[in-house]
């Protein structure tokens, strides 16, 4: 089942995520939907938050070609253990902030360890767009977007797009 994204600004995109202590079919449950939330907006990445729920849960699969097999990553309390020295930027995009865009910069490779839907402790090296991306769904995991690494005025001038939008978003609800 899809579920609605927030958008930002947000409380719940501001908050801090729970560890998951038990895996349970909910929480599967929830994966799941997120999964077919994030491939139908489409996006390559998706916080359990972004769907209101403050737990720490993730979900990706950042394969681009079409010919490619897809690869659905689920990870909950995911923990990055090492980063490398070596940063790289890319042009980031959240669908809590839709339509906004900007680079970031961040380290280049992760290593980050996870509890699969199976409830097995992975460990896995990100590098490129995976780890861009599952960096900036750690970061919602702990309140943070990625507007929040733009200077003040960048960051303020999205903000007010997004409340526009938000107004009209209510205004054709009504
Ligand atoms: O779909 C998404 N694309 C993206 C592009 C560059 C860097 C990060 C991302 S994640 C984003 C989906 C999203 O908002 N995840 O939280
Ligand atoms: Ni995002």
């Amino acid at each position: 089942m899809k579920r609605p994204i927030l958008i930002h600004p947000d409380p719940r995109l501001k908050k801090l995520c729970a560890a998951v202590p038990d895996l349970s079919d909910e929480l599967r449950s929830l994966a799941d939907d997120m999964l077919e939330t994030m491939y139908d907006a489409p996006g390559i990445g998706l916080a359990a938050p972004q769907v209101g729920v403050m737990d720490r849960l993730i979900v990706m699969d950042c394969v681009k070609d079409e010919a490619e097999a897809p690869r659905p990553l689920i990870m909950f309390n995911p923990e990055i253990v090492a980063s490398s020295d070596e940063m790289s930027v890319y042009e980031e995009g959240c669908l809590s902030i839709p339509d906004q865009y900007a680079e970031v910069k961040r380290p280049e490779a992760v290593d980050v360890r996870w509890i699969d839907r199976d409830g097995n402790e992975q460990t896995e090296t990100f590098d490129g767009l995976w780890a861009t991306c599952v960096q900036h769904e750690i970061d919602h995991l702990n309140g943070k977007l990625f507007i929040d690494y733009l200077g003040p005025m960048k960051r303020q001038l999205i903000t007010r797009k997004m409340q526009k939008l938000k107004r009209e978003q209510a205004k054709a609800r009504a």
